[in-house]
């Protein structure tokens, strides 16, 4: 991993603690960005790039500077999921590798930690995104992708099921019907698709992406952290149970939180017209 853009804000990653380049990071005022920078192979994973990833998004997590987290891909592609040449996984010599093994060792603490930032997180998909690289994109709050980009459940082509999430938040986001006929099929799903059955919040013209993605993440950070985050848990939770649970998780999160500065600024800000300074985290 290499750092890029270093600011005073950044102490709290040092370079030390990043051994790979295969991740750039890059600070943007409170905005993060983690760029996979394996453009040769399409930006797949290896064990190397997920352990990276999970490093920085623990550092973003103890970083209270930090207010959003951008992941992007160098190149063009966001991700092509796991790097079918990696040895780890490569069957050699008719040697076939544990791949239950190496979805635990690594994607499943990946996506754990990704799902549990404590500041939003935002998927800027500039190009093709498949297999565990449409899971990354999928699990962040936000995903946001270039008109020209695709989304591919690329793993019944190789004869395995949708992982690193997939069979998780695939079915919440788009229902049973375009789940199965995605996961089945595997075919080429563009952006501007993925839009219309709410597989993602927003396709742009790829001449507008990098604005896009800039002014997304610059509001996110302008926006109550605590209470996106929360908001993010309740709704995750709220698919699975009963309305008088989600009426109670609602009323302790909203009792929490009109105890803290930001209720207090936001209302304040309301009564002056102006726009609410919000700094919790
Ligand atoms: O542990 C486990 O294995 C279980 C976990 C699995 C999680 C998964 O993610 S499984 C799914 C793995 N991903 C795929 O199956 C996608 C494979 N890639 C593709 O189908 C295509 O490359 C794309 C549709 C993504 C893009 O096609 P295209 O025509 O734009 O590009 P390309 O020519 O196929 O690829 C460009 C280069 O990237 C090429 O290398 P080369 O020939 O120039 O040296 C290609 O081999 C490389 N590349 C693309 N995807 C991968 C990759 N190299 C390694 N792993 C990849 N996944």
């Amino acid at each position: 991993m290499r750092l890029r853009h270093s600011t005073s804000a950044l102490k709290n990653l040092a370079m030390d603690q990043y051994p790979a380049s295969s991740l750039l990071v890059e600070r943007q005022g409170a905005v993060l960005g983690l760029k996979l920078n394996r453009a040769q192979a399409l930006n797949s994973l290896n064990a190397d790039l997920t352990a990276a990833l999970v490093k920085a998004l623990d550092a973003a997590a103890r970083d209270t500077s930090v207010r959003c987290v951008v992941l992007k891909g160098e190149g063009r592609a966001f991700c092509a999921g796991q790097d079918l040449k990696d040895p780890e996984v490569a069957n050699e010599a008719g040697k076939p590798k544990d791949l239950g093994d190496v979805v635990e060792r690594h994607y499943k603490p990946l996506m754990l930690r990704l799902r549990s930032m404590p500041v939003p997180t935002l998927a800027a998909v500039g190009g093709v995104a498949a297999g565990a690289g449409a899971s990354l994109a999928l699990l962040c709050d936000v995903v946001v992708a270039k008109r020209s980009a695709v989304f591919i459940q690329a793993f019944s082509s190789i004869g395995l099921v949708p992982d690193s999430g997939a069979t998780w938040v695939l079915p919440r986001l788009v229902g049973r019907a375009q789940a199965l006929g995605m996961a089945m099929l595997g075919d080429k799903l563009p952006a501007e698709r993925a839009e219309q059955i709410g597989l993602i919040w927003k396709c742009v013209q790829d001449e507008a992406f990098e604005a896009e993605v800039r002014a997304l993440a610059e509001r996110l950070c302008r926006l109550p952290t605590q209470a996106l985050v929360k908001t993010r848990t309740l709704l995750d939770q709220g698919l699975t149970c009963s309305l008088e649970h989600a009426l109670n998780a609602e009323a302790q999160a909203q009792r929490e939180f009109g105890f803290a500065h930001d209720f207090a600024e936001g209302v304040a800000a309301f009564g002056q017209k102006r726009t609410a300074h919000f700094t919790d985290r």
